[in-house]
């Protein structure tokens, strides 16, 4: 016997001259069935073995601590702003669900934040709270993590200034705006009475600047094509990883790179962002 075919579903994908077979490229959360087929060096080859289906791991899914306030009959949150969010709600749920709505912020950048208080008729003091997950483990209880607080006034909006840690880590997190009547809320979880919580998606990248701000020239890496239809070429770079995120800052897929390339013949076309090591660099999908 020389080895075994190996079989995902009933498409031949490779074949192996031992025991075990590494496959890549995989989707996040998806089953997959594989079989093989020993052969010989006379050509011959078994039937199928028996099917082995496998389910990929959801990748970097965190989940989160709820936070609602009870009442949002006299107050409630009407917009927040912060980089290219700029989301107004009408809903009276004390907790409103818009990481669907979200905005690219880089390492290092100071960005305005804005919340916009909507009073039923009372103008009531209002405080707030901004929590950001800098380091993507799925709570807000880090250092720093409470990214901009204010203290109870009827200012509208109410606005401040949050900077982007250096240190931040790359990728998608979550950010939790809190309006609490007269004081500061005192968690990112739980409940309080009156206001209300919104929840948004923010995909941190790094500036491609190293810490000192002084431009890295060796990580100013360089893709070709641009627009590109099938394989996407990765110049000056010795970084192995990359990750493709939509312009809402969805990660779209990650992998690394095959002699300095990517396949991205499966992205629907559109205008794609792709980090390789610290730096993010935008492209054309075809
Ligand atoms: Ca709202
Ligand atoms: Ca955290």
């Amino acid at each position: 016997m020389t080895g075994y075919d190996v079989y995902q579903g009933s498409s031949l994908i490779g074949s192996t001259a031992s025991t075990s077979y590494t496959v890549t490229s995989l989707t996040p959360s998806t089953t997959y069935s594989f079989s093989v087929r020993a052969k010989d060096a006379a050509g011959n080859v078994s039937s199928s073995s028996n099917t082995v289906s496998v389910t990929t791991l959801a990748g970097s899914t965190v989940s989160y601590c709820s936070a609602s306030a009870n009442n949002t009959a006299d107050e409630r949150i009407g917009n927040v702003k912060f980089g290219s969010i700029n989301n107004t709600s009408t809903g009276t749920a004390g907790y409103e669900n818009f990481t669907s709505v979200s905005t690219n912020v880089t390492r290092g950048t100071a960005y305005a934040i804005s919340v916009t208080p909507v009073w039923t008729s009372t103008v009531y003091s209002e405080a707030y709270a901004v929590y950001i997950d800098y380091n993507g483990d799925g709570d807000f209880t880090d250092s720093g993590e409470l990214a901009w607080s204010k203290t109870g006034s009827t200012t509208s909006p109410a606005t401040g200034s949050i900077t982007i840690p250096s240190t931040a880590t790359i990728g998608s997190t979550r950010m939790r705006v809190m309006m609490q009547y007269s004081s500061v809320p005192s968690s990112s979880c739980g409940t309080y009475t009156y206001g209300q919580v919104e929840d948004y998606t923010l995909n941190i990248v790094s500036s491609g600047r190293n810490e000192t701000g002084i431009k890295d020239l060796i990580t100013d890496i360089k893709l070709y094509p641009n627009p590109v239809k099938d394989i996407l070429y990765i110049s000056n770079t010795k970084a192995e990883d990359y990750k493709i995120f939509d312009m809402g800052g969805k990660l779209i897929n990650s992998g690394k790179l095959e002699r300095g390339s990517v396949n991205v013949s499966n992205l629907i076309k559109g205008a794609y962002l792709i980090q390789i090591g610290e730096t993010s660099k935008r492209f054309i999908k075809n």
